[in-house]
C-alpha cells in the first residue's frame, strides 16, 4: 500500500479554512443541501473535481511572464503547437478555452442529424455536444466496466464485438467517427489498453471510420499501460503516448486535467480537409487560431504542463496517491469501485447505505455528511445527477449505481490531507446506520443536480 513520496516541494502556500461545524451546517441549509451551492472558501478539502484545480509548477508560473499577447502569431502558440505535435504526432493543433469547445468544433464539423457516435462512455459534455447535432451518443464499454466489483486491469476498454456489429450494420454514412475516452471518466477513471485501442482502430479502419480520443487524462492512461500491459514496462510514458495517439486520427483535450493548467484545451488531428471547417467555426465562436479563446500566457502554461505531466516520477506519485486512498478505504471495509481509477476514488453509496433507498439519494446523503462533519466536498454521481421521470410512464428511473466521487486535484493535497479524508470517510462508515435519506424540494427540468434543493427526512419519517 506504499507509493512514492511527492516529487516536488512546496514554495507557495494557499491557506485553507476549517470553518466551525455550526457554520458548515448553516451553509448547507442555505444551499438546500446542494454542495455546488456552498462557497468554496468554506470548504477544507475540495474533491469536487480534478479539472482546472491543479497546482502549477514554478516553471509554469515563470512561463506566464513570457506570455506574448499578440492577437496573431503569438510565440506561445508555436510552442504549444510543437509540444502537442511532439506528443501526439498530429499536424493540426487548434487551441480552445476548454475541452467542451474542442468537442463542439469537432462534432459541428463532422456529425449530422440521425448519425451515431460510439465511445466507451461519453462524458456528459461530449454526450451533450453529440446530441446537440441531433445525433446519438452510444456507450460501448465492456461488461466489466459497468460492474463496480469486477476486477479487470482495463475496465475502460471498448466492446469491440459490439462496435464491429454497429459499424457493419451502419457503415460510415451513419457513423461519422468513433471516440475513446482515456481514461474512462464516466466509468470510474478506468484505463483503456493499447491492444483495445488497436482493435478499435482496426475495426474502424475496415469501414473507413475515423477514430478520435477524448484525451483529458491521457498521461494517467499511459501510466496504467506501462504498469499493467505486457510489453510496455520498459517503454517511456512519452513513447507509449505517441503510440496511443498514433492509433487515432485526432483528439479532443481538456488541458484542465492532464495539461496541469487551470484553463485550456485543444483539438488536434491530421486531416487537412477538417482544418478549414474547424477554423471557420473557431473564428466565429472562439477566436483567432493562434489563441483559441485563451491568453498567450495560458498557452505557455499549457505547453509547459503537457511536458511535465509525462514525468514518470510525477505519474508514479499521482496514480499512487489516488490508489492509496482507495486501498485505505477498502482495507477498512468501505465499498468502492475497483480497481481504483486514475484521478478519483468512487465510493459505492448503495452498498455504504443499504438502508437508504435510491429514491432518497444515498450518494447525496454521504456528500452532505462529509461536508457537515468534516469540511470535505465530494460529488454525487448517481440518482440525483442521473435520475429522471420516464416521459412515457411517469415513473422515476434511477441509474444502476449511486456513487460518490472523491476526485483528487493534481499536486495540490499532501498525504496528510489524504489521510484526513480516509479517516473521515471511515468514521462516517462506522456510524452509517444513523444517516437518513433526503427528499427533493426543488428540481430544474435539465441538469437538476447543479441547482436542486433537498431536505432531510425527519427521524420518524425515515425509510418511509
Ligand atoms: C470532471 C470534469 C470534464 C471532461 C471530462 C472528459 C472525459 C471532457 C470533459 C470536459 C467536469 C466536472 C464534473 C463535475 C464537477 C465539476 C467538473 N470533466 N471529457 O470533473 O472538459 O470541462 O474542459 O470542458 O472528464 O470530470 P472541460
Amino acid at each position: 500500500m506504499r507509493f512514492p513520496a511527492e516529487p516536488f516541494r512546496i514554495k507557495v502556500v494557499e491557506p485553507i479554512r476549517f470553518v466551525a461545524r455550526e457554520e458548515r451546517a448553516r451553509l448547507l441549509e442555505k444551499a438546500g443541501l446542494n454542495i455546488f451551492l456552498v462557497p468554496a472558501d468554506s470548504i477544507y478539502i475540495d474533491l469536487l473535481t480534478d479539472s482546472g484545480t491543479s497546482a502549477m509548477s514554478d516553471q509554469q508560473w515563470a512561463g506566464l511572464m513570457v506570455g506574448d499577447e499578440s492577437y496573431a502569431g503569438s510565440r506561445n502558440f508555436y510552442r504549444l503547437e510543437k509540444t502537442v505535435r511532439d506528443i501526439t504526432g498530429y499536424r493540426h493543433v487548434i487551441p480552445t478555452h476548454q475541452g467542451r469547445m474542442a468537442e463542439n468544433l469537432l462534432f459541428s464539423a463532422m456529425v449530422r442529424r440521425g448519425q451515431i457516435v460510439p465511445n466507451n462512455c461519453h462524458f456528459d459534455t461530449t454526450r451533450a455536444n453529440v446530441e446537440a447535432q441531433g445525433a446519438e451518443a452510444l456507450d460501448l464499454v465492456i461488461e466489466e466496466g459497468l460492474d463496480p466489483v469486477a476486477d479487470h486491469p482495463f475496465k475502460g476498454n471498448v466492446d469491440v464485438g459490439k462496435l464491429d456489429r454497429l459499424l457493419s450494420a451502419n457503415g460510415r454514412a451513419k457513423v461519422p467517427l468513433a471516440m475513446i475516452t482515456v481514461t474512462n471518466n464516466s466509468g470510474g477513471g478506468q484505463p483503456v489498453s493499447m491492444a483495445n485501442v488497436r482493435a478499435v482502430r482496426e475495426a474502424c479502419g475496415r469501414y473507413g471510420v475515423p477514430l478520435f480520443l477524448d484525451a483529458c487524462r491521457f498521461a494517467e492512461n499511459c501510466w496504467f499501460i506501462k504498469e499493467r500491459e505486457p510489453g510496455y514496462a520498459e517503454k517511456s510514458v512519452r513513447e507509449i503516448a505517441r503510440e496511443l495517439f498514433g492509433l487515432a486520427d485526432g483528439c479532443t483535450m481538456s488541458a484542465k486535467k492532464d495539461g496541469l493548467v487551470n484553463i485550456g484545451g485543444f483539438l488536434a488531428f491530421n486531416a487537412d480537409a477538417l482544418e478549414e471547417q474547424v477554423v471557420n467555426l473557431l473564428l466565429r465562436v472562439e477566436g483567432f487560431p493562434t489563441y483559441g479563446g485563451l491568453a498567450g500566457r495560458d498557452l505557455e502554461g499549457m505547453a509547459r504542463g503537457l511536458g511535465e505531466v509525462l514525468d514518470e516520477d510525477y505519474l508514479g506519485f499521482r496514480v499512487g496517491q489516488v490508489r492509496h486512498l482507495g486501498e485505505t478505504l477498502d482495507a477498512a471495509g468501505v465499498p468502492s469501485v475497483k480497481p481504483v481509477g486514475g484521478h478519483a476514488v468512487y465510493v459505492d453509496a448503495r452498498r455504504f447505505l443499504p438502508h437508504v433507498p435510491q429514491a432518497q439519494f444515498p450518494g447525496q446523503v454521504l456528500v452532505v455528511e462529509l461536508y457537515r462533519e468534516f469540511g470535505i466536498r465530494a460529488v454525487e454521481v448517481g440518482s440525483l445527477m442521473f435520475g429522471h421521470k420516464d416521459p412515457q410512464t411517469g415513473q422515476d428511473v434511477y441509474p444502476k449505481l449511486d456513487l460518490v466521487r472523491l476526485a483528487i486535484p493534481r499536486r495540490v493535497y499532501t498525504s496528510e490531507h489524504m489521510r484526513y479524508v480516509a479517516e473521515s470517510v471511515i468514521a462516517t462508515h462506522l456510524r452509517r446506520e444513523s444517516l437518513r435519506g433526503l427528499k427533493l424540494e426543488y428540481e430544474a427540468p435539465v441538469l437538476r443536480h447543479f441547482t436542486a434543493r433537498l431536505r432531510e427526512f425527519e427521524p420518524a419519517a425515515a425509510g418511509t
